[in-house]
């Protein structure tokens, strides 16, 4: 898979994608991340990506043409399945998303910034849009990054069995059960005793009846 992210703030990619799975996924070839400047893409000989919003009020407005112009170049290459802009406007992102969205070869994910873009590269450009949550962040960055997360560790051959995404909360719509690792006491606390005793049906029993009455008590929405 490979995935095109477009920013006017390059730099706040560094980190995200260069550890831990989504660095590895990259070394093994499994996922190819290009990061775009939005301002390598403008006419402007100041580099300029926005501009005053016609109708007046306060915030600039990100301009058609360097959006335009790197999208096409990005479409005049390869084909891509989806050109998504990341907006707080746009559907929320979940688990059956990012199962959908990890199916593809080719993604598009353009960061929004100042009060928005232009609504006629909405109407004409973006196959979707995206938020992350109900809350406003700065710019559409952190937000890409997470759709990338997400998506990417659900390709085959990123994660190791013991943590196959196949058993992630939300993958079957129940939040995950406890889990405890070793010493089997601490401070006088103690592993339940169904986990020390070896009888994997049991185990496996308690496990989907913890996972059931989580989510019955943090996420009754997901039942
Ligand atoms: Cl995609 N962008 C911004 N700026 N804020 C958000 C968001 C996106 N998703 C949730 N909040």
């Amino acid at each position: 898979m490979r995935i095109d992210i477009i920013t006017i703030f390059p730099e706040m990619f560094d980190g995200p994608f260069n550890h831990s799975m989504i660095k590895r996924s990259q070394a093994k070839g499994l996922a190819e991340i290009h990061i775009h400047n939005l301002r390598d893409y403008s006419d402007n000989k100041h580099r300029k990506v926005d501009d005053y919003p016609f109708g007046g009020g306060a915030g600039m407005v990100m301009m058609i043409q360097p959006i335009a112009d790197c999208i096409d170049k990005l479409k005049s290459e390869r084909n891509y399945d989806e050109v998504i802009f990341m907006t707080p406007d746009g559907s929320l992102f979940d688990q059956p998303m990012a199962n959908k969205l990890s199916m593809a070869t080719n993604l598009i994910i353009m960061c929004g910034h100042y009060k928005g873009i232009d609504e006629r590269l909405r109407e004409n450009y973006f196959t979707s849009e995206i938020s992350i949550g109900n809350y406003v962040l700065t710019g559409g960055e952190l937000a890409a990054a997470v759709v990338t997360d997400a998506v990417i560790r659900l390709l085959p051959g990123v994660l190791s069995d013991e943590t196959s995404a196949l058993s992630d909360s939300f993958q079957d719509n129940l939040l995950s059960p406890p889990v405890y690792t070793r010493p089997s006491e601490y401070n006088g606390w103690i592993v339940p005793d169904v986990l020390m005793s070896g009888n994997e049906k049991e185990i496996k029993k308690w496990q989907y009846e913890k996972a059931v009455e989580r989510t019955r008590i943090r996420r009754p929405d997901m039942l």
